[in-house]
């Protein structure tokens, strides 16, 4: 997951910034900050964790109950080892935590059938068939990763928790999405503040295996690398109302939600903070929450919210939509140089744009 309200780089070891950073490389001569140039730096990214010292608060149920905790930095641990390019080791599920996965399932999948988008739901059945998905069986990482490289390309890798808004954007710039591997407290299993693999897994995963949906992801990311600190703040909010919270509306009309009308019929849900969350999904669409359009100057306005549900959400017609106004948008961001990836190196090549 993403902590949107970590963007500065304050928690980066400095041995690693110096073992990565050679003197008279790009970064010296630009005087920008350090940044992944090839897919295996991003093992330096995976380790930056912002850990459940600061993001298991005391609000959250999981803090009191040391069996939880203990689980948890098990978890870490598996995350912290883990190397590009290594098989996702294969995780058992405790009985409690099957049972908290169920118990979403089978509430999001009806959810999901009146509200999420068609190419979620196209996706997701496949996840069904090739991933092991399903009500009684949490799917491995493993094999997701091997189904989403062979649709588009995209993988994921276990991280212990949030990062960086820096290090997580920086992942999808390689088409690599992080995936926490632990399962939410069995206390709220409908809404949580802290990314999950119920969230990842349920909420994520179908559409990395759309290609329309992998290119604007990468290409949020690829905009990020060694952005400014305010261009990075506001890539990271518009990930987070279009991939965590976006919606969709075929209603060709640009006027405002009708007003006793429900969002129900009129919106489509794409973003994987909605589709993993029972409560917010109801609230979002089957309620009458404030749904404006994604005009990028106005969304990098909103607060993002990571304790309660979002005050406002955002729609496009179509991802088509949402990639064409994210490219006037970054299009506009000044950075020293350009980045252009390299799909057969898997790396980034840093060209002088001065
Ligand atoms: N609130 C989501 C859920 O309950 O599944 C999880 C998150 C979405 C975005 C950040 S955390
Ligand atoms: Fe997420």
């Amino acid at each position: 997951g993403l902590d949107v309200h970590e963007v500065s780089s304050t928690i980066r070891p400095t041995a690693i910034k110096e073992q990565y950073t050679e003197p008279g490389s790009d970064d010296a001569t630009t005087g920008s900050e350090w940044f992944p140039k090839s897919i295996y730096d991003l093992d330096i990214c995976a380790k930056r964790v912002i850990m459940y010292g600061a993001g298991l608060d005391a609000d959250h149920p999981g803090f009191k109950d040391t069996e939880y905790r203990q689980r948890r930095m098990m978890f870490a641990e598996l995350a912290l080892n883990y190397k590009h390019g290594e098989p996702i080791p294969r995780t058992e599920y405790t009985s409690s935590e099957r049972k908290t996965w169920g118990i979403i399932y089978r509430k999001l999948r009806e959810l999901h059938k009146k509200h999420a988008c068609k190419q979620f739901l196209d996706n997701f059945e496949l996840l069904e068939r090739h991933c092991g998905y399903s009500e009684n069986n949490i799917p491995q990482l493993e094999d997701i990763c091997k189904f989403l490289k062979a649709k588009t390309g995209f993988r994921v890798r276990p991280v212990a928790g949030y990062l960086s808004a820096r290090d997580f954007l920086a992942g999808l710039a390689y088409r690599v999405f992080f995936c926490t591997q632990y399962v939410r407290h069995h206390a709220d299993p409908f809404y949580t503040p802290e990314p999950d693999t119920v969230h990842e897994l349920m909420g994520h995963m179908a559409l990395f295996a759309d290609p329309d949906f992998a290119q604007f992801s990468q290409e949020i990311g690829l905009a990020s690398l060694g952005a400014s600190e305010e261009d990075l703040k506001k890539l990271a909010t518009l990930y987070f109302f279009s991939i965590e919270f976006g919606l969709s509306s075929d209603d060709a009309a640009d006027s405002p939600v009708k007003e006793n009308g429900s969002n129900h019929e009129r919106f489509k849900v794409y973003g994987a903070g909605l589709l993993s969350s029972a409560g917010e999904l109801q609230h979002a669409v089957e309620g009458s929450a404030t749904i404006i359009r994604f005009d990028p100057d106005r969304v990098v306005e909103q607060e993002c919210l990571i304790t309660t549900f979002q005050s406002a959400y955002f729609y496009t017609r179509n991802f088509e939509e949402a990639q064409q106004k994210l490219r006037m948008f970054t299009n506009n961001m000044k950075r020293p140089f350009i980045v252009r990836y390299n799909p057969y190196t898997e790396s980034v090549e840093v060209l002088n744009n001065s």
